[in-house]
């Protein structure tokens, strides 16, 4: 062999073993986390699989290609604290490790939601109903600590998530709200503050880029700015698919949340491709599938139409391209989930579909829309 050829092809001989590889090794692409430097973060939800060393693969992802983390539930009050007083910590403190070790930022997500909190912070005593002394000394107690703990660490907190109505009213009635009254919202935020008086606090949600939803958002928001709330961001969820939201109304949202003085964080980007009569996120919706329904309901079981996958890509880079010329007030963007294999879409809200609404396939290469979002970005 030629003495230059044999130098060019020992190192990848080497690295593959003693066999002359006989497929072209995967060449990685450069780090998306690059390819959005100075415009805004890009971040990925964690799962707790991941954070536990249970999803080979899925961690050197995250690794190399995003520097904003969210735990996907890790960080939620019934993974931090399932009875009163006893925290767990073990998976957010891996998450906060790992994030120290590539120098990305965490969000912490969530403090005060009506999903995912255990029964015990709303039971009154000898089943009377809860006072607002007690509820909110249970809220600040359980911010005060998680907060606490990560000061200085955790830069950026979705403080609380999903308070507002999908029907009539503003405010949706959760058990917070039962407890205490309009103002735990303001309350929330207030004890998140004092625990740490630089980290970020967000408001974050879904649907609010919506006509129906956006000016009740924006009701709760000047409402929470006029008080001098220190609420410094909103999070628009951002779950859509590719044949709904029209990103105008997405821009309109940007515009109007800016325009308060807050910065906006798309918190939980996916874009589903699935049909569905529903659109949102709350976890209570699901929707059921007749035999019959299956194969309308759920067409791509075995693998995704290059068309489809197609549209998905270009729908992914309109949103990228959306959120690039308001980068300016944008803080990070976070997609949902790292594989397709992994998203909560899969799920909801029909059970047991296969949906392809990430970056990263299920063999975690990266799609079509993986290099559409690093081309909008300009590299
Ligand atoms: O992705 C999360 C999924 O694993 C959980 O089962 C679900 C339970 O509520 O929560 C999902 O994440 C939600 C997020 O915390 C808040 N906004 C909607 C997200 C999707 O349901």
């Amino acid at each position: 062999m030629n003495k230059n050829l044999l130098f060019l092809t020992l190192p990848f001989a080497l690295t593959l073993g003693s066999t002359f590889p006989e497929r072209k090794p995967m060449v990685e692409p450069a780090p998306l986390k690059d390819s959005f430097k100075g415009k805004f973060r890009i971040g990925a939800a964690v799962s707790t699989a991941t954070l536990r060393g249970q999803e080979a693969g899925v961690e050197p992802i995250v690794r190399r290609h995003f520097d904003s983390v969210t735990a996907e539930n890790a960080m939620k009050p019934d993974a931090m604290q399932p009875r009163e007083g006893q925290f767990t910590f073990d998976d957010a403190d891996k998450l906060v490790a790992m994030a120290t070790e590539t120098g990305a930022e965490v969000v912490g997500h969530t403090l005060v939601w009506h999903s995912q909190t255990p029964g015990w912070f709303f039971e009154g005593k000898d089943g009377q109903p809860l006072s607002r002394d007690v509820a909110l000394a249970r809220m600040r107690a359980h911010i005060k600590t998680v907060v606490g703990r990560y000061k200085g660490r955790v830069k950026e907190w979705d403080v609380v998530n999903e308070a507002i109505n999908d029907g009539p009213g503003v405010l949706r009635d959760t058990p917070w709200r039962k407890a205490i009254g309009d103002d735990y919202i303001a309350e929330a935020f207030r004890a998140a503050h004092e625990a740490d008086p630089s980290a970020i606090l967000v408001y974050n949600d879904y649907n609010i880029e919506l006509d129906y939803k956006r000016p009740k958002a924006l009701e709760l928001l000047k409402k929470l700015l006029d008080q001098k709330v220190p609420v410094h961001a909103v999070g628009i969820q951002s779950h859509w698919r590719i044949e709904n939201p029209p990103l105008a109304e997405a821009e309109k949202a940007i515009q109007e949340f800016s325009a308060l003085g807050l910065k906006v964080m798309i918190t939980e980007l996916d874009m589903g491709v699935l049909p569905s009569r529903y659109q949102g996120a709350d976890i209570s919706v699901t929707e059921g599938m007749t035999p019959e329904q299956v194969a309308v309901m759920n067409p791509y079981t075995k693998a995704l139409p290059d068309e489809i996958d197609q549209k998905h890509a270009e729908k992914m880079a309109s949103a990228f391209e959306l959120f690039l010329r308001y980068r300016k007030v944008i803080g990070r963007v976070t997609l949902w989930g790292v594989h397709d294999g992994g998203s909560w879409l899969n799920n909801f809200p029909v059970r047991g579909r296969t949906d392809y609404p990430l970056l990263f396939d299920r063999s975690l290469k990266p799609k079509p829309a993986f290099f559409a979002v690093q081309k909008a970005a300009g590299s």
